[in-house]
């Protein structure tokens, strides 16, 4: 495996967590590089669920080191209740490291995400995580990262200088409260004694793994099609979730990654605002998000569903090199007569092939779609790609050569072990 990286391709929830979790078994390091617990990532062992939302997914694999790395803003609050669920599943969680260059996503984020929101006359519908806001920090040079947690005294400094300027915007801006800056100070006591001994300096740490050949495996959060960049801007996430977020989010050259996994849902969903050009708003939709179990892992919001876009796909390849493509949910799609794959964008006459910069455009682009056959049998304990119903077989060599990446691996069903391994 040596380093590898799992990325969505799509609008995020494509079973990431549950790819990570199974790639994981071989990995020696799992590392996250981007986003927070906006995150939902589902992990089904022996048909316990466990959903994760800062912790990389690697992390119910007791063997290999955990990296929450300095592209992620983790809130040290979130993180902490999330290793004492781990804990009270009997899990061990002392193979956790937080990145000293993370930076600490503050109580004050997550209340100006809220604000933010609320006021906004085009809202994001974002998962109110404080994501936005602590990248904008980060970003404007006011953020606090995890190093700076180490001197207590430094920290509270810091911590009411940012207060200050924030209560200024909550109140003057927002007309809302202003937050407790000694309350603040207090809940960071608390659990300062537990949250110090796992900030290290983790740059060195990966890329001494990679030097020694050991198995690193880099998992991205929400997906390509939600990138701050190439992504259907302004309806997006703060953070690069592609693959060219690892070189900067966990601080590794891209000459150093071996393999690029893209994880490719059967269909589409998007949780949030923004186009959709698949979307179904329709009884379709709603039988695929009923079937497919399609609600938010972190805010439990129903997620929007539609066709596969393979359009998003092709994009989502050439910004990402994929080597390999995941596919999962397919068994989700067991049932239907017929189905679609969007294969172009016609605007104004014009077929597309790739996604517009302008979200104007995404949103008057019509699908062009190509239908498939559908297949009715139960799929969900099929083991070999030949014992697939020949119309499902076909849906999937569609898929990869449309997009001109090998599909290795077909994913089922939720638990660790429905899978197909194709090469
Ligand atoms: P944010 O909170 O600032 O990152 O929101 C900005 C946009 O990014 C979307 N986003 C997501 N989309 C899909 N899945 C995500 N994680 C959760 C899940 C979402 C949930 O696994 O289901 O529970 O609602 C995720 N995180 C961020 C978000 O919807 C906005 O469109
Ligand atoms: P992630 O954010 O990409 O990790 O995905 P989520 O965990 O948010 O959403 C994916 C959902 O689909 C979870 O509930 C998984 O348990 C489930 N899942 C993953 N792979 C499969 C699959 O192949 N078939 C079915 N039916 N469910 C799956
Ligand atoms: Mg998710």
């Amino acid at each position: 495996m040596s380093s590898q990286i799992v990325v969505g391709t799509q609008w995020g929830d494509e079973g990431k967590g549950k790819i990570v979790d199974v790639l994981a078994e071989n990995a020696d390091m799992v590392v996250r590089f981007q986003g927070g617990d906006n995150a939902g990532h589902t992990v089904i062992v022996d048909g316990k669920k466990h959903v994760l939302h800062l912790l990389p997914s690697g992390v119910l694999h007791e063997d290999g080191a955990c990296i929450i790395g300095p592209g992620v803003v983790c809130n040290p609050f979130v993180l902490l209740e999330e290793m004492e669920q781990l804990e009270k599943s009997g899990l061990k969680t002392d193979h956790i490291v937080i990145s000293d260059r993370a930076h600490i996503l503050m109580p004050y984020h997550c209340y100006q995400d809220v604000l933010e929101e609320e006021a906004a006359v085009n809202k994001i519908g974002t998962t109110k995580k404080g994501i936005g806001p602590c990248y904008a920090d980060k970003l404007a040079r006011h953020g606090i990262r995890y190093h700076e947690l180490k001197d207590f005294e430094h920290f509270k400094k810091r911590l009411s200088s940012c207060l200050d300027f924030k209560n200024k915007l909550f109140v003057n801006v927002y007309g809302a409260k202003p937050m407790d800056k000694e309350q603040m100070i207090h809940d960071f006591e608390k659990i300062y004694d537990r949250i110090i001994p796992m900030i290290k300096e983790t740059t060195s740490i990966v890329n001494k793994a990679i030097d020694e050949g050991k198995n690193v495996l880099f998992e991205g959060a929400q997906a390509c099609m939600l990138d701050i960049n190439y992504g259907t801007y302004p309806y997006v996430t703060s953070s690069s979730p592609t693959s060219a977020g690892v070189t900067t989010g966990a601080g590794v050259a891209p000459s150093r990654i071996d393999t690029v996994v893209g994880v490719v849902k059967a269909y589409s969903t998007r949780v949030g605002e923004g186009p959709f050009v698949t979307e179904l708003e329709d009884e379709q939709g709603k039988w695929i998000q009923e079937n497919g179990h399609e609600y938010g892992a972190t805010t439990g919001r129903p997620r929007r569903c539609g066709w596969l876009d393979l359009v998003v796909v092709k994009h989502a390849n050439m910004l990402n090199g994929l080597t390999d493509i995941v596919l999962t949910k397919i068994d989700v799609l067991t049932g239907l007569e017929t189905l679609k794959v969007c294969v172009g964008y016609e605007i104004d006459g014009e077929v597309l092939d790739f996604v517009p910069s302008d979200q104007a455009d995404v949103a008057r682009a019509k699908p062009v779609y190509k239908e498939f056959a559908g297949w009715s049998e139960d799929i969900t304990k099929v083991e070999k790609k030949e014992d697939l119903p020949q119309a499902c077989i076909d849906y999937i060599d569609f898929i990869e050569s449309f997009v001109g990446v090998p599909v290795s691996m077909i994913s089922v069903g939720p638990d660790r072990v429905n899978n197909i391994y194709v090469k």
